[in-house]
């Protein structure tokens, strides 16, 4: 089994809020966000991870199904649950209420990693949730890393920083390590300004990329985002649509930006095709309903 982008992490249930109040079905978690946002642009890709043997761990097997995410590595624990979350909207954006202490993803253990499907992989990709969960989970993200880096994998990294399952002190500790050995991290200027204090997208990438990382990119909410190398940096604006729900906007742009990479575009190409299937993954409700398909996306640029 050999696939471009092996996703390791929680994937959650979601239920989001609609304008009349009800609440409407739908997936999350954002590294198995990313891996249906490659594999729907045409990558393969393969999920590392634990889901509870419930109707939740079901409906998200049937996804992965439907997708043509590779998920013969998860397991289902025959007792704990599959993670819920759900979303609310207000002026100021999108809001998460999570049910997932002691899920089943937050019980993944060293011995879940499959080395031969992460070694021969052409990324691995995890993040900041992944590795805040629980010990065992985030012990789970280093021995894959290891592998990856033993392997020669690229590793991409979202710092994917949620206040809600550790501190920011907490999480500096183990977020700084990782990005010093990833390929390529991808944070938020809000998770990168809590993580150092700095608010420049410049000052920020030159602080992440000085601790070893390959490349870095910062998103800029709707403003776009700022991808830098040891090499070469570019600001790209954000396209003005009509976002409907921005949740799972970062995983679209990752997962597209990994896809074109994993087919050998440089990181600065593949970002001009990630910037614009970001922001069509924000037309509908939902991290992964929206997300786009290539020809989507190519028409969308020849525009
Ligand atoms: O990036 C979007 C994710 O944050 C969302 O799908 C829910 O995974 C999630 C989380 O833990 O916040």
């Amino acid at each position: 089994m050999q696939v471009d982008i092996v996703a390791l992490g929680e994937p959650l249930y979601e239920l989001n809020q609609q304008p009349d109040g009800r609440f409407l079905p739908g997936f999350g978690g954002d590294t198995s966000n990313v891996a249906i946002a490659a594999a729907r642009l045409g990558s393969s890709t393969a999920y590392i991870t634990k889901l509870g043997k419930d109707p939740f761990g079901d409906a998200i097997a049937a996804l992965w199904r439907r997708e043509g995410v590779d998920h013969r590595a998860v397991t289902r624990h025959p007792s704990a649950q599959t993670g819920l979350y759900l979303v609310t909207h207000t002026e100021q954006g999108h809001q998460f209420s999570y049910y997932r202490n002691g899920s089943a993803a937050s019980l993944l253990h060293p011995v879940d990693v499959p080395s031969e499907l992460v070694a021969k992989s052409k990324f691995l990709h995890v993040s900041g949730i992944s590795q805040a969960i629980s010990g065992s989970a985030r012990e789970t993200v280093s021995a894959a890393m290891e592998i990856a880096r033993r392997a020669k994998v690229r590793i991409s990294y979202d710092t994917n920083l949620r206040t809600r399952l550790w501190s920011a002190l907490e999480a500096r500790a183990t977020i700084e390590p990782t990005i010093a050995v990833s390929s390529l991290a991808k944070t938020s200027l809000e998770d990168a300004e809590a993580l150092t204090g700095l608010s420049e997208p410049e000052a920020i990438a030159s602080r992440f990329l000085a601790l070893g990382a390959g490349a870095i990119v910062v998103t800029l909410g709707a403003k776009g985002v700022y991808i830098a190398t040891p090499e070469e940096r570019l600001t790209l604006r954000g396209y003005s649509v009509a976002a409907i729900d921005a949740t799972g906007a970062g995983d679209a742009f990752t997962g597209a930006l990994l896809s074109e990479m994993a087919s050998g575009r440089s990181i600065f190409e593949a970002a001009r095709f990630a910037n614009a299937a970001a922001a069509l993954s924000t037309l509908g409700y939902g991290a992964v309903e929206p997300l786009p398909r290539r020809d989507a996306v190519e028409a969308f640029l020849a525009q």
